[in-house]
C-alpha cells in the first residue's frame, strides 16, 4: 500500500510536526533529481499496461515548444476570489494563508479513506515538470511550467470502488484570513470543483505543488492545486483540503452561482461563447501590447490527448 490512513500508521511513524517545515526541502530535493534527469515515469504507472493510460505518452509531458509566461506575470495576476476580485489584491492578500501544516482528506467511494499529510503524499509521488497552456474563461491565457504529480496515480493509491464515478475537490475554509468567505461574498464557500472519474484519471490532469522550479506561491494555490489544462481555469481549484470520490456529479461553486454561465465540463471551446465573453481568442499574459491575440484551440490544444473522453457528447452545448 502506498499511503496509509492515519489509523493504520503506528504512532512512531506519524509525521513529526517539524517535518512540515521541510516541505520546501522535499520539493526542492525532488526538483534537483528531476533536473538531473533521473526521474522517469513512476513504477506504478509504467506497469499499468492494460489501462486507458497505456497508449498515452508516458513520462515527461513537458511541451518543449511552449515558452513559459514570465513568472512575475503569473504571480501577480491571480484569480483567488476568497481574497479579492482584483487580481493584484488577491496576490497580496493570499500571503496571509496558513499552509502549514497541511493535510488532505480522501474519502467517499474508496477502499482506503483517510486524512493524509501532504508530506506523506509527496514522498510517495513522482514529481514532474508539466509545461501547460492555461486558459481562463475571461479571455486571458498563460503557459506555466507546473511541478506536480498525476492525480490518477494518487487516486489509485486509495483504491477507488467501481461505484466511484466523479471526483469532488474542496478548497480550504479560513474565513478569519479569507475576507470574502467571512463576508459570504458571491460564491458559496468553500470553493468546490469536480471532474468525471475518467477525466481525473487522465494523465494530463495533475496536482501541482510547485511552478517555475520552486514551491507554489500562495496566490497560485499553495500548497496543492488541481491543474486540468484542457478546461477553463476555474476548474483548476486551489488550496485543496478534501478529495471525495462520488457516485453522482458534485454541485460545483460556479455552476451553483450561475448555472447558465458555468457548466460541469467547461472544456475550452472557441466555437461556444460564454454569455459575457467570446471564447474565440485570448490575450497572452506577459505579452506586449502589440502582440496579436492568440486563437483559442478546442480543448486548449490538447484535443489529441483528451477528445476521446467526449466522443459521445455534443460539444456545441455550452460547457
Ligand atoms: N479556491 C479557488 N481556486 C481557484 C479560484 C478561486 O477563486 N478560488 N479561481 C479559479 C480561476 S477563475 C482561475 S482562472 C485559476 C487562476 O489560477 P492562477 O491565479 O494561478 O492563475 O484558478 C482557479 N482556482
Ligand atoms: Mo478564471
Amino acid at each position: 500500500m502506498i499511503i496509509k490512513s492515519k489509523k493504520e500508521i503506528p504512532a512512531s511513524e506519524i509525521t513529526d510536526p517539524l517535518i512540515f517545515k521541510e516541505r520546501r526541502n522535499i520539493i526542492k530535493a525532488m526538483l534537483a533529481t528531476m533536473a538531473a534527469g533521473a526521474v522517469g515515469i513512476s513504477p506504478a504507472l509504467a506497469d499499468d499496461n492494460n489501462s486507458a493510460w497505456a497508449n498515452l505518452p508516458k513520462g515527461d509531458f513537458s511541451a518543449d515548444l511552449l515558452t513559459p509566461t514570465p513568472a512575475e506575470s503569473v504571480k501577480n495576476y491571480t484569480n483567488y476570489y476568497e481574497f479579492a476580485l482584483n487580481k493584484k489584491d488577491s496576490a497580496k492578500l493570499a500571503q496571509n494563508l496558513r499552509t502549514d501544516p497541511w493535510s488532505v482528506e480522501i474519502s467517499g467511494e474508496v477502499e482506503n479513506p483517510g486524512n493524509y499529510y501532504l508530506e506523506d503524499i509527496l514522498r510517495q509521488q513522482t514529481l514532474q515538470e508539466h509545461v501547460y497552456r492555461f486558459r481562463c474563461v475571461e479571455g486571458w491565457s498563460m503557459v506555466v511550467p507546473w511541478v506536480g504529480f498525476s492525480l490518477g496515480h494518487l487516486l489509485k493509491t486509495v483504491k477507488p470502488l467501481s461505484t466511484a464515478r466523479f471526483v469532488k475537490f474542496t478548497s480550504v475554509y479560513q474565513p478569519e484570513i479569507m475576507p470574502r468567505q467571512r463576508n459570504n461574498a458571491m460564491l458559496e464557500w468553500p470553493y468546490v470543483e469536480g471532474l468525471r472519474i475518467d477525466e481525473a484519471m487522465h494523465p494530463l490532469a495533475i496536482l501541482a505543488v510547485g511552478m517555475y522550479g520552486d514551491i507554489l506561491p500562495k496566490q497560485n494555490g499553495a500548497p496543492l492545486r488541481l491543474v486540468v489544462p484542457w478546461k477553463y481555469g476555474f476548474k483548476s481549484i486551489k488550496a485543496i483540503v478534501k478529495i471525495e470520490l462520488l457516485r453522482k456529479p458534485p454541485l460545483t461553486s460556479w455552476s451553483q452561482f450561475a448555472p447558465s454561465e458555468y457548466g460541469f465540463y467547461s472544456n475550452v471551446n472557441p466555437a461556444v461563447a460564454h454569455p459575457r465573453w467570446s471564447q474565440r481568442s485570448e490575450r497572452q499574459l506577459g505579452s506586449s501590447f502589440f502582440t496579436p491575440r492568440r486563437k483559442t484551440e478546442l480543448f486548449n490544444g490538447y484535443g489529441e490527448q483528451v477528445a476521446s473522453l467526449y466522443s459521445d457528447m455534443n460539444l456545441r452545448h455550452f460547457f
